[in-house]
């Protein structure tokens, strides 16, 4: 359901440079919203992450919504257990330049709600997106929170003037600071970036067919870091499934359970993440069609450095192995054997 807009709480230009000698780190002690990264870099992946610290006078919060400023794209929130998840897609004020071309729209705001976070209690709510290169070193982005009590709230939203002292504001927006990234290379940006990519090895991913109906089905893939920085993946896409998670499993008193992994997935430089039936896997939800054995579909994987790629799935059999098992195996089908509280 969309949210009703809140003009102070969509500061949809960039601010001017000239903010940036403000103590932004000031506020954040008497702020209950804050985000954990307080720094990003342009056109790179950002983790936003709200820490709520404090409920409204004693009361629980029940409602997180984050606005994503313009400049930031491909905002992507993360799922959590007890809370419900709506986003909101808007238009750009302009297009983008993304991997495939170019991005007009996306998720604008993001509304976490229906759980209940006592006031003594913190809590973290996360997001990706990425980071434009319109913003310049030195420039800051605020991502206004509203938090939400089950009596009263606040609109943490307030941007400092220019030339104003962020402690003087009694509700400031999480601000993030833009600075150059650690390892800039000279090279232009769409080259660094499929280098990034390139420094990933994505081998065989498949999917299991799915019985009639199912509407959640498991992912498989291997991926190798050949490259010599760490990255992460962060989630996956498939153009069948609203949805995609990426889950442990394990087996507790014989019984398996599976969690969405909190963070992603580490890849360090030389490492290798293998994604496998009984094992780390991914989970696509809200099938909008079901997965038959020997189609392929199309999808991506994302990555905190190398950002989104583009593969292939070939469909294996139901309850599958392997991607190259044939016949019906001796598992029993994913789909129906774990419940998925989501
Ligand atoms: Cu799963």
């Amino acid at each position: 359901m969309p949210y009703a807009r809140m003009p102070h709480a969509r500061p949809r230009a960039a601010l001017p440079a000239a903010l940036v000698v403000l103590p932004l780190l000031a506020s954040a002690a008497s702020a209950h919203a804050v985000l954990e990264r307080k720094e990003a870099s342009p056109n790179a992946a950002y983790r936003g992450v709200v820490q709520i610290m404090h409920g409204c006078d004693g009361r629980p919060t029940t409602r997180i919504s984050v606005t994503i400023p313009e400049g930031v794209t491909g905002a992507k929130p993360m799922p959590k257990p007890g809370w419900t998840l709506a986003t909101t897609r808007s238009a750009y004020a302009k297009p983008y330049p993304s991997f495939h071309g170019t991005v007009t729209e996306g998720v604008t705001t993001i509304t976490w709600s229906g759980g209940s976070l006592p006031d003594d209690q913190v809590d973290e709510f996360t997001f990706l997106a990425r980071v434009s290169d319109d913003f310049a070193p030195g420039a800051t982005i605020y991502f206004p929170v509203e938090q939400d009590c089950s009596e009263g709230g606040y609109h943490w939203s307030e941007v400092p003037a220019q030339g104003q002292d962020t402690r003087a504001l009694k509700s400031p927006a999480p601000a993030v600071r833009i600075v150059a990234a650690k390892a800039a290379a000279p090279a232009p940006v769409k080259a660094e970036t499929e280098a990034k990519a390139a420094a990933l090895a994505i081998e065989t991913p498949w999917l299991r067919a799915t019985p009639g109906g199912a509407k959640v089905a498991g992912g498989y893939v291997t991926v190798r870091n050949t490259g010599s920085e760490p990255d992460r993946l962060t989630g996956a896409t498939l153009a069948r499934a609203g949805r995609g998670e990426i889950h442990s499993m394990s087996t507790e008193n014989g019984v398996m359970k599976m969690a969405p992994v909190e963070g992603g997935l580490p890849i360090a430089p030389g490492g290798t993440v293998a994604l496998k039936p009984g094992g780390l896997h991914l989970m696509f939800l809200d099938l909008t069609d079901g997965l038959r054995a020997g189609e392929t579909v199309s999808g991506t994987l994302t990555f905190e450095r190398a950002g989104s790629v583009p593969v292939t799935f070939a469909v294996a059999p139901i309850g599958a192995q392997g991607p190259t098992q044939q016949g019906p195996g001796a598992a029993v089908p994913e789909a129906g054997s774990h419940a998925h509280h989501h």
